[in-house]
């Protein structure tokens, strides 16, 4: 192999697509855009348009609006769009006829691209005004804060959305004292009060369901002291009494927000699905302890990804899959929707359907079943003979791992590197 790279050509610019095209083709194991379609996933317009740049980076890709992102995903077969407002709508435009009139545009893009746009969600922590949160001392922020829930639930019900997302990323402080805290909490139920009740009002009119209204948590960034850093701070909130219509409010919950505040992805969702608030999940991958990185799904936690989709699987989530991740700033324009876009919803497909492996494996089903039917004969307030009785049985543990590791790498299947 070291000679591999003294072989190597210098590849010119003009022929490093087809280079990369041609190992994509290599790659093999891509799932048609037929079947794509099939799974409940969507692309999020600022993860396709993400140029990426950051703190530290200046971007390294050409801007590219709704248009290119809704024709490439219709390519590749993802089958729903997301947006926040001010992605496809400048900030000035917000709630007059310019922004209709892209509204009208978008409508015929997905139309003629078969897609569906299934999420709707505001910036609420981008732009100069939310430099003190969207739920701010000032009033008159609190008032434009919820004009602009409004708007996009409005916005939302002309694109035939399903759900609304918040993300409030920015509400908490940099500073100690500068806020209190449940003066901000207040105001902020009062924003999602104003869209759970324009969203009434709008349903009811346009003859449509009400929106299901998800609260995304992430740890930290972009403050740095988050007053609900967790999907479970979140599910406080929603109990709280101060909101209007607790039952219209659920949870999107994103993998690595959780990984990020050392949590277990899957227990957090776990503990969603139990109060009955698991409604969206924004799928990408990344490191414990470390900042939003959102790195594609499956490329760092395999494993517990395909512990996730079990659980997932198991108790029938149907909500969507919206690809929240952020291609790498390494990746170019073409690379986005030729190679990041693509494998990360063959790697969800194929994540899925070993999920489903897991779930009918007999192994595991024996051992599962075994460890629930427990010991035989046992004094059950006699704490000794009750560890002696199951001691060889809690050795499944860890052969159940094993056997998720093999259904990964596909030695169930008669995957072997020696016999
Ligand atoms: C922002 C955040 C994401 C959220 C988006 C929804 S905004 O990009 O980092 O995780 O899902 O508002
Ligand atoms: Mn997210
Ligand atoms: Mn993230």
């Amino acid at each position: 192999m070291a000679g591999s790279e003294i072989l190597m050509k210098p590849v010119p610019a003009n022929k490093q697509q087809a280079l990369v095209d041609r190992l994509m083709n290599a790659c093999g194991g891509a799932y048609s855009p037929k079947t794509r379609k099939k799974y409940y996933i969507s692309g999020p317009q600022w993860a396709a348009a993400y140029q990426g740049q950051a703190l530290f980076h200046a971007p390294t890709r050409e801007p590219i609006g709704f248009e290119d992102v809704i024709r490439e995903s219709a390519k590749i077969g993802i089958g729903h769009w997301t947006t926040h407002d001010t992605d496809v709508i400048q900030t000035a435009a917000l709630g007059k006829d310019e922004q209709w009139s892209i509204v009208g545009q978008i409508k015929k893009s997905l139309t003629k691209h078969g897609l569906e746009c299934s999420m709707v969600t505001t910036e609420t922590f981008f732009h100069a005004v939310w430099a003190a949160s969207p739920a701010a001392e000032s009033p008159q922020v609190r008032e434009y804060a919820a004009f602009r829930v409004k708007n996009t639930v409005d916005i939302g019900h002309e694109l035939g959305a399903r759900f609304a997302v918040y993300w409030p990323g920015s509400l908490g402080y940099y500073t100690q004292g500068a806020v209190e805290e449940t003066e901000t909490l207040t105001w902020y139920a009062e924003a999602l009060n104003a869209a759970c009740e324009r969203d009434i009002e709008v349903a009811a009119k346009k003859k449509r369901k009400t929106l299901q209204h998800c609260l995304e948590a992430k740890p930290f960034e972009p403050q740095a002291e988050i007053l609900l850093p967790t999907s479970d701070a979140m599910l406080a909130f929603i109990s709280s009494g101060l909101l209007k219509h607790p039952e219209m409010v659920g949870l999107n919950p994103e993998y690595l927000h959780e990984l990020m505040w050392g949590g277990a992805p899957r227990a957090a969702l776990a503990r969603a699905l139990l109060a009955g608030k698991l409604w969206h999940f924004d799928i990408n991958d990344g490191y414990r302890l470390k900042h939003d990185v959102d790195i594609a799904i499956g490329l760092v936690n395999p494993l517990d990804w395909l512990n996730v989709l079990v659980l997932l699987r198991t108790h029938n989530y149907n909500g969507p899959f919206n690809l929240d991740y952020k291609p790498p700033r390494t990746t170019s324009n073409h690379g986005v929707f030729a190679v990041s876009f693509p494998t990360a919803v063959d790697r969800f497909i194929t994540l899925w359907e070993m999920a489903g492996d897991v779930i009918s494996d007999p192994v595991i089903k024996q051992a599962t079943e075994a460890l629930k039917a427990g010991a035989e004969a046992v004094d059950t307030r006699d704490a000794e003979a009750l560890a002696a009785a199951h001691r060889e049985m809690l050795t499944l543990h860890e052969l159940i791992a094993h056997r998720m590791f093999q259904i990964l790498i596909g030695a169930h299947a008669g995957r072997r590197y020696s016999i």
